[in-house]
């Protein structure tokens, strides 16, 4: 985070734009926003030092409900966009919103590569183990028993882990959190900016239509018992023997961002685009 602070404090409200959000009733997005907006305004942002930058999905409309500059992008393709936007503006404080569609199947090698690169962006994905926006299709995160209508009996295929993988591929901060707890998520999604680098938060957030067991999620979320750790293997241990549900920030690297604001293109595009005419000389 670099971006300057508020003169005047805004309120969490002052980032919530005046469209109305679409979400089902009972969604858990809506607190997801309500935390993005809450963690906006404890960092004392400026609304036009942020960006949002999202793919496609229920989740990916967040970036519309805010007051923030916003991109809602290509399903799958927020965190290239995103990059390119810190690599190219890294006055901005950019955070990047997702669904475990989204980031982690049609997205999923970005994330690889995000992790790995170190670009200091904030990834929030709220993952409800299920495609929601196109109606309840099996995600990379769904348990392989999850019987419905278009999985009938189940996958049968085993689980992605986002937050092992992230730590595998080089993430520099990785936590849980719960929709349910929007205080606490603001807080997680503070630390979350705060810290350089690309940093992770998987927030649990349920999808009532198309998941409704996901309400009792609430009765299953505590926090992690420990303290973050700086050791990538230990932290990929823990969270690999956790009960899945363990909230908090869970690791704290201390790679150094990817170092952006390389010098401005100094070439005009026509200048480029003449370097590969297909024209011969005379
Ligand atoms: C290239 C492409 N493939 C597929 C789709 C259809 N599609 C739109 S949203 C979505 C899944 C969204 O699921 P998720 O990211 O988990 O978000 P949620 O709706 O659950 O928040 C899919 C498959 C698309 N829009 N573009
Ligand atoms: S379908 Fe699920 S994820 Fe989408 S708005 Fe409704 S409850 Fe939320």
């Amino acid at each position: 985070m670099n971006a300057p602070l508020a003169p005047v404090a805004l309120q969490a409200k002052d980032f919530k734009s005046d469209y109305k959000p679409v979400w089902c009733p009972g969604c858990g997005d809506y607190s997801v926003l309500s935390a993005i907006t809450k963690a906006l305004a404890m960092l004392g942002l400026r609304r036009e030092n942020v960006a949002l930058v999202s793919g496609i999905g229920c989740s990916s409309r967040i970036p519309a409900y805010t007051t923030c500059y916003g991109f809602h992008g290509v399903h799958g393709r927020s965190l290239p966009a995103a990059t390119g936007l810190k690599v190219a503006r890294p006055d901005l404080t950019v955070l990047v919103a997702s669904g475990d569609g989204d980031g982690y199947s049609i997205g999923g090698n970005h994330f690889l590569h995000a992790c790995r690169r170190n670009v200091d962006l904030t990834y929030i994905v709220m993952d409800n183990h299920v495609y929601g926006m196109t109606k309840g299709q099996p995600s990379p995160t769904t348990e392989p028993n999850w019987d419905s209508k278009l999985s009938p009996g189940g996958t049968g295929v085993r689980e992605f882990h986002p937050l092992v993988i992230a730590l595998a591929s080089g993430a520099n901060f990785v936590a849980r959190a719960f929709s349910g707890d929007p205080t606490g998520c603001a807080q997680i999604i503070a630390a979350a900016i705060r810290h350089p680098g690309f940093s992770f938060v998987e927030v649990l957030s349920p999808c009532v239509t198309f998941r409704p067991d996901q309400r009792g999620w609430k009765e299953l979320v505590h926090p992690a018992p420990v303290e973050a750790t700086d050791d990538p293997a230990r932290a990929a241990r823990r969270i690999m023997t956790d009960d899945g549900f363990n909230l908090g920030v869970l690791y704290r690297g201390n790679r150094p961002p990817y170092k952006t604001g390389a010098a401005a293109a100094t070439r005009r595009v026509a200048e480029l685009e003449a370097g590969f005419s297909l024209t011969e000389s005379a």
